[in-house]
């Protein structure tokens, strides 16, 4: 599976890891990095997901750099050369999914440039990175997630303004319009990320409409399809230093865990 590893940096640390950071991430630039199928619809990202009963590392990499994700990440990283050292992790700090959560981070190519971290509960820690970009016009899980979070900030222990950023619309599809993800959860009359069979089916139709029938609707490549727009987006955020391609070697894990 090959990802686009989205670098977002951090802004403002929760004032709980204020104190550590300062001492163990002295001098570091620090992104959390979220993997990432859908480069296209990064100008729609209201905000970032992690697992609150995840560990995460901090871990080195080039430049003075350090990145956010988990240590299976950390590690296949290292042997793609993405670390500070091929084949070496130098993990700086552990952080508790929790704890991360209400961090500021830069949201990259996104219409709104800062977002919050928030909590979502089908993050896998065996996937990706273990931190998701949340793209709700066009991800129904995290639309659906949105929503629970909305209606109930205090029980997720985060505050309303984390939360507070409608879908942003970036691809229109024939079928769907411009918001496909909401209007997919809508029909599908799905009530919460809780519903994670029907949830799967509409990101099977999400991801189909949008790659085969979708048009940008906004930013450098509006108007083209999202089939050739995509390549073109992922590659304008390599270039720019934001994104890095990252893969998920799962050959590789199979064997490990069987
Ligand atoms: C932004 C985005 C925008 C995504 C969208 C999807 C969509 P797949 O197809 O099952 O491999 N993701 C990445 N890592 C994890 C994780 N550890 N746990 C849970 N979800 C994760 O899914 C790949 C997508 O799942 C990734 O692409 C990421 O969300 C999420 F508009 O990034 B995506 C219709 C989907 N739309």
């Amino acid at each position: 599976q090959e990802y686009t590893g989205l670098k977002m940096e951090v802004v403002e640390w929760p004032s709980e890891l204020k104190e550590v950071v300062s001492s163990k991430l002295a001098g570091k630039k620090v992104f959390l990095v979220a993997a990432t199928l859908r480069p296209e619809t990064m100008y729609g990202q209201t905000n970032c997901f992690v697992g609150t009963s995840i560990k995460y590392g901090v871990f080195a990499a080039k430049n003075n750099e350090a990145y956010v994700c988990t240590n299976r990440a950390a590690r296949n990283m290292a042997f793609q050369d993405i670390l500070a050292k091929e084949g070496e992790v130098t993990q700086l700090l552990e952080i508790d999914g929790s704890k991360l959560v209400g961090t500021k981070i830069k949201a990259p190519f996104g219409i709104v440039p800062e977002v919050y971290v928030l909590p979502m509960e089908g993050v896998k820690a065996n996937k990706g990175t273990g931190v998701v970009t949340s793209v709700p016009s066009d991800s129904p899980d995290d639309f659906a997630t949105l929503t629970d979070l909305k209606k109930k900030p205090e029980f997720y222990k985060i505050k309303p303004e984390w939360c507070a950023i409608d879908p942003i619309p970036v691809i229109n599809t024939p079928a769907y319009g411009d918001l496909t993800a909401p209007a997919l959860v809508k029909k599908m009359k799905i009530n919460s990320q809780k519903d994670v069979k029907q949830l799967a089916e509409a990101k099977e139709i999400a991801y189909k409409e949008g790659f085969y029938a979708g048009t940008m609707i906004v930013g450098e490549y509006k108007g083209m399809k999202v089939e050739e727009a995509k390549t073109m987006v992922r590659k304008a955020m390599i270039d720019a230093g934001l994104a890095f391609a990252y893969a998920e070697p799962e050959g590789f894990i199979l064997s490990r865990s069987n």
